[in-house]
């Protein structure tokens, strides 16, 4: 059985953590296997990525305690830097990425949605950064990742403390944009893919791109990689459809991708 499973239907690909036994926490396995998925998304028909965990209870409980325990200093510093990996390279996948977060995201739960473009969430769904009630750091990028989405002193708080919060005061402090009932995330992650795979995608891309690449930098710097982007999009058959659909006042024949 599969620790990750993928499918795409039409423009729109499903990544699932699937180990429900264990809340889907994250083993070497899913690692591995997570980092094979990521390479095989075919990119020139896939136009958003949704990533969740099977199950009615947890999106990732973490990464394994029970696999972490036993590790050597060697070991637990080449398991952060797999995850690492593995989570950079989902973040910086040219297309969209959407976590629709279903229970518990703690730890590199917390982590693999934050590494996502977009959060959303249950009503059911709890947010944390547990690690230092189990003698670590955060390792899948938790420290930097939460200290940039949220705030500084609020990702300390949370990791210092290692308090668990509710889904309600993840949307509040920005760490997702939008809550659900459980039985209607996945639909409303659906349909927010939906509605991002109808629009240009290479206009959506370098979108992407640059909002990723533009928060490393200056304001000065970040300017002239918008400048790239705008620029990159001129004269691709979407620009053309696009513009021209609205100059004659009809709505554009589906976007191309050329
Ligand atoms: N690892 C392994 N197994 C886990 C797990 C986890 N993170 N979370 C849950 N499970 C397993 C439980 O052991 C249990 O297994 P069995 O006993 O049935 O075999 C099964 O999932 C169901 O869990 P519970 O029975 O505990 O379910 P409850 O509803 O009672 O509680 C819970 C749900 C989410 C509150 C509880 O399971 C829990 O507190 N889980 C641990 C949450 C946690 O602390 N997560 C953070 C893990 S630390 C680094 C690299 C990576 C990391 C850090 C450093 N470097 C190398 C530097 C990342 C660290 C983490 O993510």
């Amino acid at each position: 059985m599969s620790l990750v499973l993928y499918e795409q239907k039409e423009a729109i690909g499903y990544i699932t953590i699937n180990r429900p036994e264990a809340l889907n926490a994250l083993n070497s396995g899913v690692l591995e296997e997570l980092d094979k998925v990521l390479d095989a998304i075919d990119l020139e028909s896939v136009r958003c990525v949704i990533v969740r965990g099977a199950g009615e209870k947890s999106f990732v409980a973490g990464a394994d305690i029970a696999q972490m325990k036993g590790l050597t200093k060697a070991e637990g510093e080449a398991f952060g830097k797999r995850g690492n990996d593995v989570f950079r390279k989902l973040e910086t996948l040219p297309i969209p990425t959407i976590a629709a977060v279903g229970g518990y995201a703690l730890g590199g739960g917390c982590e693999l949605a934050m590494a996502c473009d977009i959060r959303i969430a249950s009503d059911t769904a709890v947010f944390g950064q547990p690690e230092v009630g189990l003698g670590i750091t955060p390792g899948f990028g938790g420290t930097q990742r939460l200290a940039r989405l949220v705030s500084p002193g609020m990702a300390k708080q949370l990791i210092y403390t290692a308090r668990n919060i509710k889904a309600d005061e993840a949307l509040r402090i920005g760490l997702v944009n939008a809550l659900y009932p459980l039985d209607e995330l996945y639909a409303a992650a659906d349909k927010l893919a939906s509605t991002i795979a109808a629009n240009a995608p290479i206009a959506v891309r370098a979108s992407k791109k640059a909002i990723n690449d533009g928060l490393q930098l200056s304001i000065d710097e970040a300017i002239v990689v918008e400048e790239k982007a705008f620029g990159s999009c001129f004269e691709t058959a979407d620009q053309q459809e696009g513009m021209g659909a609205f100059l004659e006042k009809r709505k554009h024949a589906p976007f191309a991708n050329k």
